[in-house]
């Protein structure tokens, strides 16, 4: 949910006007709106490069990944990998546009920890994957949109620790 619709509703849950706090966030929200699409838009473009060169810069750090036994190993496992990469990097757009991590955590962290272990897959592998894809990600961007960028790739790397 929005800053905006969350607010709404709280407010409305008491029957009172929008509080001045709340409309100084949403006048936050409303005035990076403009940089927050253009972020999303960049990352949009660049998705497949984005998740091609993370793959890559990953599997050279991590070469037990991708070799028998590795969790990604084979053709098919190593296309997962990079598919649950590419589900990072799309989450992480919905984050940037509703200027809220919920979309992020709601879809796509709940209950993460468990899922990877029950895969074998090794969590701190995928944090590192979502790391190389911050870099690359925010190497094309101005200096503010990464910074506002890499606040979104943080939550996700934190969330994996
Ligand atoms: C949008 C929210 C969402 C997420 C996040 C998601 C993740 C997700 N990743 C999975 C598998 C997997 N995920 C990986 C990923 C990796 N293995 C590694 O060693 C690397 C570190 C890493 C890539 C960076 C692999 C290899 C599998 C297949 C594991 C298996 O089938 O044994 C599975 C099991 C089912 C399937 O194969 O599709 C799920 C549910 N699904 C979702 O709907």
């Amino acid at each position: 949910m929005s800053i905006v619709t969350k607010s709404i509703v709280n407010a409305d849950a008491e029957a009172r006007y929008l509080s001045p706090g709340e409309l100084d966030r949403i006048k936050t929200f409303v005035t990076s709106g403009e940089s927050r699409l253009r972020i999303a838009q960049t990352l949009t473009d660049a998705r497949e490069r984005i998740v091609k060169q993370a793959g890559d810069q990953l599997f050279q750090k991590r070469p037990d990944i991708v070799s028998p036994g590795g969790n990604a190993y084979g053709e098919e496992m190593t296309a997962t990998c990079l598919r649950d990469m590419d589900y990072y990097l799309r989450l992480i757009t919905y984050g940037v546009v509703a200027g809220d991590v919920t979309p992020i955590e709601e879809i796509g962290l709940v209950g993460v920890r468990e899922m990877y272990t029950s895969l074998g897959t090794p969590i701190n592998a995928v944090a590192e994957s979502v790391r190389a894809m911050k870099d690359i990600s925010t190497s094309m961007m101005s200096g503010e949109d990464a910074t506002e960028a890499g606040a979104y790739f943080d939550y996700v790397i934190g969330a994996m620790q």
